[in-house]
């Protein structure tokens, strides 16, 4: 039998363990989008309408469902769904948009909650339904009579054709339709 200490030991180490792996995940994302900068922020009704002006128009396809865009620099306006479909995001007027970008492309992302009762955040990484190793946007709060809650996200994303997934970690809201796909060509 071994002893307790050799057990608590062996306990303690492969607890390290997982705090180790814990403290890689967040220094170096598995989702091999390099984040260069966040900032959150609150907007006026007025300003978040103004917004839009300045985002990156991408080529929209027949069935509404992909936005393909050729720049090297993308700027997407994102905001939480309309009040009858609060778990979904509209990019560009679009429900969930698959976003095609090019390799190696900046996408810079506002995300906007436009909703009034509830916060969520728009994170990306490889797995949709995990909020494990995924890069963005901390929980927003829900909006107030006067002001949105926005964030800015400036994501790298890879070199090479990849797929990636934009998605709201808070609890249930992935799971309800919240997230959408990032097609790296
Ligand atoms: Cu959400």
């Amino acid at each position: 039998m071994p002893s307790a200490n050799k057990i608590i030991g062996i306990f303690l180490l492969s607890g390290l363990g997982l705090a180790g792996m814990g403290l890689m995940a967040q220094a170096a994302p598995l989702t091999g989008i390099t984040v260069t900068g966040t900032q959150s922020r609150t907007l006026s009704v007025a300003a978040a309408a103004a917004a839009d002006k300045t985002a990156t128009h991408g080529v929209v396809s027949p069935d509404k469902k992909t936005l393909t865009f050729s720049q090297k620099t993308v700027r997407i306006i994102a905001r939480s769904g309309p009040a009858n479909d609060m778990l979904s995001y509209r990019i560009d007027g679009l429900k969930n948009p698959t976003l095609v970008v090019p390799a190696g492309a900046t996408l810079k992302a506002l995300f906007i909650n436009t909703d009034d009762d509830m916060a969520h955040n728009m994170r990306f990484g490889t797995q949709h339904l995990s909020a494990a190793a995924s890069v963005g946007t901390s929980d927003l709060p829900h909006k107030t009579r006067a002001v949105f809650h926005a964030a800015d996200v400036t994501l790298r994303v890879p070199a090479r054709p990849s797929t990636y997934y934009y998605f709201c970690t808070v609890p249930g809201h992935a799971q309800g339709g919240m997230w959408g796909t990032v097609s790296v060509r």
